[in-house]
């Protein structure tokens, strides 16, 4: 693991009471401080610089905060929808859809010039009640699964750039977990949920997207071998999603670098699609200053690798993370408290992208 050297521990403090300065003095109030041209550079203008997009998850039920509409609006070049577009959302009732979270997400995007990552087409988790309430044979799964996925990329065609069309489909040991579509599919349900999405938008890049494959090992080792099984077979698969939920406690996945060449070499492009680092609470300088380091980190490890297309926060600010509701005593993962104030994490990302 890169531990925290003094130099980099001496620049983040300078970043941070240079922007204290800034801010105190009346220079730099907006998003982003004043670049030297007066022209306000936000981690969308600096990762666009790179060739990457750099975004944030959002919620429907946040749009009515406009401070934090404002930052997501101007910092962020690329949203995903943090539930809007999940099944039990976009179909309550077996054929009845329901677009209008994810249409309201794809509006704001529009309206901020922003990208959009579609979230997700097949997961285990968040089903409608009318899909996990009974048994379905191998038939009528199939045709409900086909339905789903072919409704919703048709209806989000030219509106989203990529799609996480299966979504942790995998164990911790790299064997498959039994979903309610492994079960009764096999594993071949990838395979058709990817040509499936495929046949209904033939130009969006079709992504697998997990938890726990940042670095090299039994996880990511599944994934590798599945793409390269699925490539050789000419399965549509365009790209690999590594959440990145990391957690201090149990330290930084030093081989993310190499990880994610090896998926390029593959033909893949990465994302680094749900990006955390949660810590026990209440967070003080010296856990703020590690957490800053490691988004800095694996800032630089995407931009070491060509095929790593971009970086998205799962959410910007604390103040509307989803970890301290799962992990009791967890929070303070995210570069903005929950004041919507910039921590030390967001200068280190900035310094990242110069
Ligand atoms: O951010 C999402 C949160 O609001 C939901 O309550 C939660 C339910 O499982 O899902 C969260 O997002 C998840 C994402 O869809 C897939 N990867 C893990 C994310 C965190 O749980």
């Amino acid at each position: 693991m890169r531990t925290t050297t003094t130099r980099s521990r001496t620049r983040l403090r300078l970043a941070g009471a240079l922007a204290t300065v800034l801010v105190a003095a009346g220079i730099a109030t907006g998003p982003a401080a004043a670049h030297a041209e007066g022209k306000p550079q936000t981690l969308a203008d600096l990762a666009q610089r790179h060739g990457r997009y750099f975004g944030s998850a959002t919620d429907n039920p946040e749009l009515v905060d406009e401070p934090y509409k404002a930052i997501l609006g101007s910092e962020f070049d690329q949203i995903t929808p943090g539930n809007g577009m999940k099944w039990y959302a976009t179909e309550p009732q077996q054929g009845v859809f329901d677009w209008s979270q994810g249409d309201e997400i794809v509006n704001l995007a529009r309206a901020n010039h922003q990208k959009v990552r579609g979230h997700t087409l097949v997961w285990h988790s968040q089903l409608p009640g009318w899909l996990t309430s009974r048994e379905w044979t191998a038939p009528e799964l199939r045709a409900v699964l086909k339905k789903h996925i072919q409704a919703e990329v048709r209806h989000y065609r030219g509106k989203v750039f990529a799609w996480d069309v299966v979504n942790e489909a995998f164990n911790e040991d790299g064997t498959y977990r039994e979903t309610v579509f492994y079960k009764t599919l096999g594993p071949g349900y990838i395979a058709d949920a990817l040509r499936w999405a495929h046949q209904a938008d033939p130009k969006v890049k079709l992504y697998l997207n997990d938890y726990n494959i940042e670095s090299v090992g039994a996880k990511s080792d599944a994934y590798y071998e599945l793409a390269k099984e699925l490539r050789a077979q000419g399965v549509p698969l365009h790209g690999i999603g590594l959440q990145a939920h990391l957690a201090l406690q149990y330290g930084y996945p030093t081989t993310l670098e190499d990880n994610l060449r090896r998926f390029s070499r593959l033909g893949l492009d990465t994302a680094l699609t749900e990006v955390d680092i949660r810590m026990y609470v209440p967070a003080d300088e010296a856990k703020l200053a590690t957490q800053a380091e490691w988004y800095r980190d694996l800032t630089e490890a995407c931009l070491a690798v060509r095929r790593c297309v971009g970086i998205t926060l799962w959410d910007y600010t604390d103040k509307y993370s989803w970890i301290p509701a799962f992990f009791d005593g967890e929070g303070a993962a995210l570069p903005w408290d929950e004041q919507l104030a910039r921590k030390p994490a967001y200068f280190a990302i900035r310094e990242a992208l110069r």
